[in-house]
This record gives structure tokens, C-alpha cells and sequence, in this order.
């Protein structure tokens, strides 16, 4: 392994991953410039996915080696197209970054040196290969759109598909070896895999854990294997013969009834407990297999049964038999160079998961299978994963050894995998039954058959089958978005698979006004929406120089991988904001990265409360939604995208909001016609009496004009209800001298006994460009240090719309930001990530609020 100095000037390495390829490192001084992310970087380094790479590593044996009975040579992760020679003798071919591969090595070890070549195959060059000799018919897409300057068929290569360029990531086809290169050797048996299933048995009340033991045993012998979980009393002994050869041994443990099972929850519903399961294996006397694991327990069903006031078919999660609205976003992977993605830039990216109030996220399938950590952490938050297999976006091969490999790519992947009881669905592909449904890729009427027939073989026949048979705990949905089990009636691919009476959407729309909740359609679940932003200034300052700061340079535009986006974001703030239009080209540079924070915050928080206000209600057979999920979390590079994080880990304005709209109890506000409605949801998992508290304010005063305070309500857990509903012309009349363009609610719910429950939330009368009274608030800040850390005290001399905080490269998150200003005085606190001082802070902190870009 090399030891890496300064992690941003490695030129190759990030190219080619770290491990055998020291001749290749360039140590730079820190300037930056060779980081493959550097401005335009992914350009200049083409060249070397086109090449062939060859890594080499000498490594000395040793006799203590080679006296055991079978040695294997094992790769965790190839990337990708190699063949592998020990000492000059060809070991085998690879063929699939997502599959571990071993080799039995013993008989050509030396005890001296042994030379080890691993002889990579141009990824893209092997794509296109692959392609060239599929002439009977297409299978598209041929290449991505121009103007995310990526490479062309990667769908006939098992590799991660967005490495060829998506529309938020570069294309940095990845080569090299991306896990661990370890020898093993073994006299009797060696141990791959452990995992485990919880089944709950619903006629006698009772758990039983299925153990899956993966081993490789040398000669066939009869022994013993001992489970055990000392917490619960739970203690079973099998005889058994283990058979020559690599295969997999199951064990019931039936879970001692008299104990109470202590279940696994998700975020917000409970906790996230677990046991230790120990597994001994006994050759006679001799322990030759000690292991143990966690184990966890929870029961876990996608629900699709008729909905009253529906021709669909509901489709939720209940969760140890708790129906559970799924809150949360969309992950993509952390760095296009795997290696870079450290255990504390994982934890960090879902710890901020887990604080913005979400308990779910769907591993994108255009992505990677994410490491043990990713899943571990998910365990320990109770982030529930929607795991996709990886397929996106494209029609697939079905030929002998493409099949071939995915079958092994999906068995091992679910072996590696089913133990984490965070996982709570596996998916087919992303988006390819709406493609083939829809027609993205032109496809004559008359083949499309033969399309569909592809699609089952590699879905259904395939994948599907092998899960099922991997996993029974779980369920299996073919695609996403998918009608689901209308799909499945409909041949597995549905007519419209984005029915919003059936299964999950996906849905975008950059061009109508966001702030119309109509506009939305009202699904089942909404497992993909969004809207792009610019990262902030600090993000994109590290990758780029002067001459790139404008919102019209090559610079800005070639970040921008999604046809018009930059001006669709604009476009789409211009419907409710004045756009920036400083002499100052930094300023209104930096105006512009911000007003598109705000634009997408505001855009993602509507429809994000429109599906959660909607899990009560079946309206025109439409409703009763239970999912959420934001296109996405987080970011590949420095870059706008639909992210709420920034690469680095710096909160969006977006993920601040997220905190708000995913609070197990919200407040959410509306207008139908002329009506305000305010609704109360509910998370919990008690009923809670609340009323609503509605204040309106004048936009050029910090004293508020009135207050409307609803009669309460018992609101049960788990659901949405209206609690306020008053014409707005009524409201504002009995308010006095307030009209829609001078006046802004904020609201909130309160218990009986007059506490806030839920976050404060706003309502706007008009757009913020139309807004009349609005006056410069002269924000001052101090910050100050306690025991407790790090304060932000502001000050304001009027109502300040989204007032955000920017501390630049200082790692850490405020307690809230982007918030709307209707008081003299607020606090913040800011939670560093790394040591830092109030002399630091107060030096980097700028505070802006919107009418600073006016
Ligand atoms: C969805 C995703 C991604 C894409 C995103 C934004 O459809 O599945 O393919 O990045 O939209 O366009």
C-alpha cells in the first residue's frame, strides 16, 4: 500500500487506485492542479482509461506458506478487465469490479520472490469491443449526451456505470484494483462468509436466525458446528459432514422463547439493537472455526393490497408489523476514485443523514455495492437502505457470460450484504423499465419484444431468481420506478410505469413554477424528485482559478453535466426571486451559487411536504403516500447538482431545510384556490393533541401583526391531517393593514399545554421578488465559545428571508441555517468538525440574506 502524503496532488493514483501502482505516483506540491478534479482535469486525463495499465508487485513467500494444503490468492475488487499471471503463469481473467475473485495459488508460490502482474484491458476500449461484437442488434444508449463529456457503452462492461460520466459526475473510468490483494492458506477448511437472517415465525411467536457459513474445505470430513447467542439463551449443535470444495452450509437457531427478542428499529421508531451470534466449528476436539457476528432482528414487508377510494394498490414498509413513511434521499457514490472515500468521510455523510431527520436511502443503481462501513453505519443510525443492483439508465446484454457474471455478481453481493437488517429492499435496476416502457432509446415498435425478453432474462429469470433463493426476508422489486406488482401482472413492464396509483415515481420537472403544489404528481412514493444548485464558493474555489469565477465561464458550463441546467436553475428561481445582477463579477458570482441554494431548498421542502401531508388522504384515487426521497444526497466532485451535501461534506442550504421537513412532527402549509390549509403530520407512534399557532408578519417590520391559533386536535401517530383552514382574503382582512404583497406567515404546532412540537415553518403570500416592505436587516454577528461549543449570536434590524451562514473551509454544520429572520436576535451553534477557534470563525464567517443580492 502506499502511504499517501498529501491526498490532493496524486496525479495517477487516483486514476488508477493506490495499490500496486507506485511507479506511477507523482508527488506534487499542494497546488492542486494535477487533483484529477481540478478544473478541467477529467479532460486532460482521458488519455489514461483509453491505455492499458499493467500493475506489478513483488512479494517474498516463505515455506510456512506453502506447507499448508491450499493457498488462495484472493481479490476483493478488480476494476476491471484484467488478466492475472503469478510468476509468469496466467491465473484467470476478470470481468466484473463488483465480484471477488480467488485463485488457488500453492503450487506456484516460490519461498524467494514472487512476481505478481495484474494486465488491465482499457475499460472503455473492452465496452466498445464488447459492443462491436453485439452487431445482431443495438443495445442502447450508445453514449452518454455530449455535454456530460463521458465515454460511450458502459453498459456492456460490469463496472460502475456513472464512471463513464453522468449527469452530475465526470467521467473517470476507474483502472485498477479497488479492495484488498491478500494470499490465505489453510489446511482444513477456510472461512469466507458468515451471515445471517432473522425469520419470525407469526403461528408460534417465535424468532429463528438462519447462519449461512461460506467455506472452502480441503478434504471432506464429518465435524460439528456450534451457534450460539449467550444474550438470548440460545445455544444449538449440529453434526455434519463437510464436503470437499467451496459451498455453503445453512443452520437454524431457533431463539429461546422465554427471552424477549429486543427488535431493530428505524430512525426515529425506535432502537437499533443487536446480539452476538458465535459460530464454532469442531473437528473432534479441535476448534478449527471461531466466529461471531451481529445479529439483528426485524421483520420487514413492501405492502401493495388494494387502497380504499383506489383502483391501485397501496405500496409502504411495515416494519415489525409498524407501517413506516420512508424520509429521506438518494446516495451516489462518494468519490469517482473508491479509494479516496475514507471511513470518516462515510460516517460523516451519514451521520448527516441521520441528523437531517431522514431514516432511509436508496443506494442508486448506476452506483457501487458501498462497502461493509456504508451498511455497518446504516445498522448503527437506523438509516433503512433501498439497495438497487447495479444497472441504470440503459437497455443491458444478455449473452451467456454476461448473465454469467451478474449471477455471480448478485449471489455474492447478496451473501456479502443480507445480514444488515438496515436493508429493507433489493431492486433490480434504476429506471429501466421506464425506459424500455417510455421509449428513451427509440426502440421500433416491432423489437421491442425482444427488448422486454432481455429484460425478463436479466431481471427476472436471473436476478430475481437468485435473490430469492439468497434471501427470503426480503422483498425484491424489479425496477424503480415500477407499478410493481401491476408491473409484474403487465409482463414486468408496465405501460406507464410512473402510475401514480401503483408503486414508486420518479419525477422532474424543471420548468413549472415549484412552488405549485399541483404540479406534483401524488404518488404511492416518490423515490426520486429534485432540483439542481450550485455548491458553495469555498467547494468549487479548491478545484478552479479566477478566470472561472462567473456564471458564464467555460469553467461553469463545463461542470454542468445536465443539458441547460445552469439556466434552468435560474430559470426556475426567476419565477420567485430577483436575480442577482452585482457589477461585481464575484459578487455576482457568489450571489448567483446562493440564490440557486435557495431556489432548490425552497423547490425540494414543497414537494417534500406535499408527500408527507399526502399519507392520509386518497384523493382521485391518488394518495396515500409513504415515501419520500430526494434526488440526492450527496455529491461525486465540485460540481451543481441535485445534491444537499457538497463533495466535502458541507451542508447545501437544502440539507438545512431537510432537517426541518423531515422532523417526526411538521407542520406543513398550503394554499388550494384561495384557502390556506395548515396540516399536522406525524411520525411518532402515540397520537399527540396539537393545535396551530399562525402568525402573520409584516415584511418591513420584526413585530409580528397577529396571531391565529387553531382549537387542537388529536393527531394520531403515523399520519397527516388538516388542523387549520381559512380563506386567505378572510385572514388578511381580520389582520388589518396587511395584503399579500406586504405580509409572510410563519406557523407552528403547539401541545396542550402551549409547547412547540415541530420546527417553526413559512408560508408565502407572494414571491420574494414581489414582496414589498422588505428593508436591508444589518445582520451583526458575534460569535463566542462554551462549554457546550461554539455560538453564533445575530442581530437584525429587520425581517431577514434566508439568512445563511458561510464559515468557507471550516469544517463543521450550524445548528440551522437558511432561515427566515422574524426576530431582533438568534442563536446558532456550530458544530465543529475539526479544532477550531472564535478568532477563526469570526474571521471566516459572512452572513448574507436575500437582500444582500438585491
Ligand atoms: C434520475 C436518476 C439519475 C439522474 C437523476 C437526475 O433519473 O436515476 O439517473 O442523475 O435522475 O437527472
Amino acid at each position: 500500500m502506499l502511504s499517501v502524503k498529501t491526498k490532493c496532488c496524486l496525479v495517477v493514483q487516483g486514476l488508477l487506485y493506490g495499490v500496486l501502482a507506485v511507479e506511477l505516483i507523482v508527488m506534487q506540491p499542494c497546488k492542486c492542479q494535477r487533483d484529477p478534479y481540478f478544473r478541467f482535469n477529467d479532460l486532460l486525463y482521458r488519455w489514461i482509461a483509453l491505455d492499458n495499465w499493467t500493475y506489478t508487485t513483488t512479494f517474498t513467500g516463505s515455506p510456512q506458506i506453502r506447507i499448508k494444503h491450499k493457498v488462495l490468492l484472493i481479490f476483493d475488487g478488480v476494476d476491471t478487465v484484467a488478466s492475472i499471471s503469478l510468476n509468469g503463469i496466467i491465473l484467470g481473467k476478470t470481468d466484473n469490479m463488483f465480484r471477488r475473485y480467488d485463485f488457488s495459488v500453492r503450487d506456484l508460490l516460490n519461498d524467494g520472490d514472487n512476481v505478481l502482474e495484474v494486465s488491465f484491458f482499457s475499460p472503455i476500449l473492452y465496452a466498445s469491443k464488447r459492443w462491436k461484437a453485439h452487431s445482431s442488434y443495438t443495445v442502447p444508449p450508445e453514449c452518454p449526451p455530449d455535454v456530460q463529456k463521458g465515454e460511450c457503452h458502459v453498459n456492456f462492461i460490469r463496472k460502475e456505470q456513472s464512471s463513464f460520466s453522468w449527469d452530475w459526475g465526470p467521467s473517470f473510468p476507474t483502472v485498477g484494483l479497488w479492495k484488498g490483494v491478500r494470499l490465505e492458506a489453510f489446511d482444513i477448511l477456510q472461512f469466507i462468509q458468515l451471515s445471517s437472517l432473522p425469520l419470525y415465525n407469526h403461528s408460534c411467536s417465535q424468532w429463528r436466525l438462519q447462519a449461512e457459513l461460506l467455506v472452502d474445505v480441503v478434504q471432506t470430513f464429518d465435524g460439528k458446528v456450534e451457534l450460539s447467542i449467550p444474550e438470548l439463551d440460545s445455544k444449538q449443535t449440529f453434526q455434519m459432514r463437510f464436503l470437499q470444495g467451496r459451498l455453503n452450509y445453512n443452520f437454524t437457531l431457533n431463539i429461546n422463547q422465554s427471552r424477549a427478542v429486543k427488535l431493530w428499529w428505524p430512525s426515529g421508531h425506535g432502537d437499533q439493537p443487536f446480539y452476538l451470534l458465535t459460530v464454532r466449528g469442531f473437528l473432534g476436539r479441535f476448534l478449527i472455526l471461531s466466529k461471531e457476528s451481529k445479529v439483528f432482528f426485524r421483520t420487514v414487508e413492501l405492502v401493495q393490497e388494494p387502497v380504499v377510494g383506489s383502483p391501485g394498490l397501496s405500496f409502504y414498509f411495515r416494519v415489525n408489523g409498524r407501517q413506516v413513511f420512508l424520509k429521506g434521499s438518494n446516495w451516489i457514490p462518494a468519490h469517482s476514485f473508491q479509494d479516496q472515500v475514507t471511513p470518516a468521510s462515510l460516517r460523516n455523510l451519514l451521520r448527516s443523514t441521520a441528523d437531517a431527520n431522514m431514516n432511509a436511502l436508496r443506494v442508486w443503481g448506476g452506483g457501487v455495492y458501498e462497502q461493509d462501513l456504508f451498511y455497518d453505519i446504516c445498522d448503527e443510525l437506523g438509516i433503512m437502505v433501498w439497495q438497487d443492483f447495479m444497472f441504470a439508465c440503459a437497455m443491458y446484454p444478455t449473452e451467456d457470460d454476461f448473465i454469467q457474471t451478474v449471477r455471480e455478481e448478485v449471489a455474492q453481493q447478496v451473501q456479502r450484504l443480507k445480514s444488515h437488517p438496515s436493508i429493507i429492499i433489493w431492486s433490480g435496476n434504476n429506471e429501466n423499465e421506464a425506459a424500455l416502457a417510455t421509449n428513451w432509446f427509440s426502440i421500433p415498435a416491432s423489437l421491442k419484444p425482444m427488448y422486454i425478453k432481455d429484460y425478463v432474462t436479466l431481471y427476472v429469470n436471473n436476478i430475481r431468481q437468485i435473490v430469492q433463493e439468497e434471501d427470503p426476508s426480503r422483498p425484491f422489486l424489479v425496477s424503480s420506478p415500477t407499478n410493481g406488482a401491476e408491473s409484474e401482472q403487465e409482463g414486468w413492464v408496465a405501460k406507464n410505469p410512473y402510475d401514480p396509483r401503483y408503486g414508486d415515481v420518479h419525477f422532474y420537472s424543471y420548468v413549472l413554477d415549484c412552488w405549485d403544489w399541483k404540479t406534483f404528481p401524488r404518488t404511492r412514493f416518490a423515490s426520486e424528485y429534485g432540483f439542481q444548485s450550485w455548491p458553495s464558493f469555498s467547494t468549487l474555489q479548491s478545484v478552479s482559478v479566477q478566470e472561472d469565477w462567473s456564471y458564464s465561464s467555460d469553467f461553469t458550463s463545463h461542470r454542468q453535466h445536465h443539458e441547460d441546467g445552469n439556466q434552468q436553475m435560474l430559470q426556475q428561481a426567476a419565477l420567485h426571486f430577483i436575480l442577482p445582477n452585482s457589477t461585481d463579477p464575484l459578487k455576482r458570482f457568489t450571489d448567483s451559487l446562493y440564490i440557486t441554494q435557495i431556489m432548490q431548498a425552497e423547490c425540494v421542502k414543497t414537494q417534500t411536504e406535499f408527500y408527507r401531508r399526502s399519507q392520509s388522504e386518497v384523493i382521485e384515487g391518488k394518495g396515500h403516500t409513504m415515501g419520500a426521497l430526494y434526488w440526492q444526497l450527496n455529491d461525486i466532485w465540485q460540481a451543481p447538482s441535485w445534491s444537499s451535501i457538497e463533495f466535502g461534506g458541507k451542508w447545501k442550504m437544502l440539507h438545512y431545510f431537510a432537517q426541518n421537513f423531515f422532523a417526526p412532527v411538521l407542520p406543513v402549509a398550503f394554499e388550494d384556490d384561495d384557502t390556506l390549509f395548515v396540516y399536522a403530520v406525524s411520525d411518532l407512534n402515540r397520537g399527540l393533541k396539537l393545535r396551530a399557532v399562525v402568525i402573520v408578519h409584516s415584511w418591513s417590520d420584526l413585530d409580528s401583526v397577529c396571531t391565529l391559533t387553531s382549537n387542537l386536535l388529536l393527531v394520531s401517530g403515523g399520519s397527516a391531517v388538516a388542523i387549520f383552514k381559512q380563506s386567505v382574503a378572510a385572514l388578511l382582512a381580520g389582520c388589518g393593514r396587511c395584503t399579500r404583497l406586504t405580509c409572510l406567515l410563519t406557523f407552528h404546532l403547539q401541545n396542550e399545554d402551549g409547547i412547540q412540537q415541530g420546527p417553526n415553518n413559512h408560508h408565502f403570500l407572494c414571491s420574494p421578488k414581489d414582496a414589498q416592505g422588505l428593508q436591508r436587516p444589518n445582520i451583526t454577528a458575534k460569535v463566542q465559545e462554551d462549554d457546550s461549543g461554539f455560538t453564533v449570536t445575530l442581530h437584525s434590524a429587520a425581517v431577514a428571508p434566508f439568512v445563511w451562514l458561510d464559515l468557507g473551509n471550516i469544517p463543521g454544520r450550524f445548528s440551522s441555517n437558511g432561515f427566515l429572520m422574524v426576530t431582533r436576535n438568534v442563536t446558532i451553534s456550530f458544530d465543529a468538525w475539526c479544532p477550531t477557534s472564535v478568532a477563526e470563525l469570526s474571521r471566516s464567517l459572512t452572513v448574507t440574506t436575500l437582500m444582500d443580492v438585491y
